[in-house]
């Protein structure tokens, strides 16, 4: 089941499912399920599935429900007309790095040191605190270029919503925008390349944990539109990934009480060449079949 949440003038957010090119508004008819967090809490007290839970929500109502075209709502957000927004207010976003030879090899590359391979090939992974609510943006809104980097780069990664006992209820796409300059000048200043606002997108949908197969085997590609001319386009698989979600959550959650509706993205397994850090203008679109297309501008902080 693909879920998404969107904004309406006048009444708000709602909860929408996705069948084919429709949404169909879930909210209007059960009004204490404003958010995807909702339906988390609400899941986990009545010890159903999220799509075990919908499913019954839909069956049981006797109204008809509002129909809205997908295209119609994936638009720029403006509060006068509804629109797509955050699948779902994750509370805490997490990020783990490396976990893609290809991230470890280039990096090291370029800081001609060898800190990389040695997160890549340790037991413990690199896992960093990356986001709040209030600097992630969802489908179709800007993400930022600090105005103190030169080379702010846009990593295309997959992410997974955690529930109630820590289990995995869905995925998504996230786009970690990180500040690259900062993070080579000293290792140190990670957390100032990786968080402030816009530093994170993700989106389009939540796709619950049942209806994605195999996690580890989903195509996830990236292009970088300036002006009329794609300048980048690049792709991986998640099998390329080295660690397995048990293990990045076996990491997190020592001694570290983790909210229910935390996003945690897995590493990029996709390296925009130094050249084409992202511009103000730019937009930078991540695909994957199973999830959708999250399509964000860059905005020049
Ligand atoms: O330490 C660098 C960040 C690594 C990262 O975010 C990634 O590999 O995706
Ligand atoms: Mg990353």
């Amino acid at each position: 089941m693909k879920l998404v949440q969107f904004y309406q003038p006048g009444q708000g957010t709602g909860v929408g499912v996705v069948q084919g090119d429709t949404i169909l508004d879930l909210s209007e008819n059960n009004p204490d399920i404003e958010t995807v967090n909702d339906l988390i809490q609400i899941a986990g007290t009545v010890r159903m599935s999220i799509s075990e839970l919908v499913d019954r929500m839909m069956n049981d109502q006797d109204e008809a429900v509002t129909e809205y075209a997908y295209d119609i709502l994936d638009t720029v957000p403006d509060i006068a007309v509804p629109h797509l927004t955050l699948p779902i207010f994750a509370p805490e976003v997490w990020g783990f790095g490396v976990t893609y030879k290809r991230s470890a090899q280039i990096r090291d590359e370029d800081a001609q040191n060898t800190i990389y391979d040695q997160v890549y090939t340790s037991p413990r992974p690199e896992a960093f605190f990356k986001a709040t609510p209030s600097r992630c943006s969802g489908p179709n809104a800007p993400i930022g270029v600090r105005s103190d980097s030169t080379l702010t780069a846009t990593e295309p990664e997959l992410a997974y919503v955690l529930g109630e006992e820590g289990e995995i209820i869905g995925y998504t796409l996230c786009n970690d925008v990180s500040a690259w300059d900062l993070e080579k000048e000293n290792p140190l200043y990670l957390n100032q390349s990786k968080i402030y606002f816009g530093c994170c997108s993700f989106g389009p949908t939540l796709v619950t944990a049942d209806s994605i197969d195999d996690p580890y085997n989903l195509d996830i590609s990236c292009q970088i539109i300036r002006g009329e001319t794609t300048i980048f386009e690049g792709q991986t698989n998640t099998s390329q990934l080295a660690r397995t979600f048990e293990e990045l959550n076996e990491y997190l959650y020592r001694d570290n009480p983790i909210p229910p509706g935390t996003l945690v993205s897995t590493g990029t397994g996709i390296m925009v060449p130094n050249e084409l850090s992202l511009m103000d203008g730019d937009i930078v679109v991540i695909s994957c079949p199973e999830i959708g297309t999250l399509s964000n501008p860059v905005m020049q902080l």
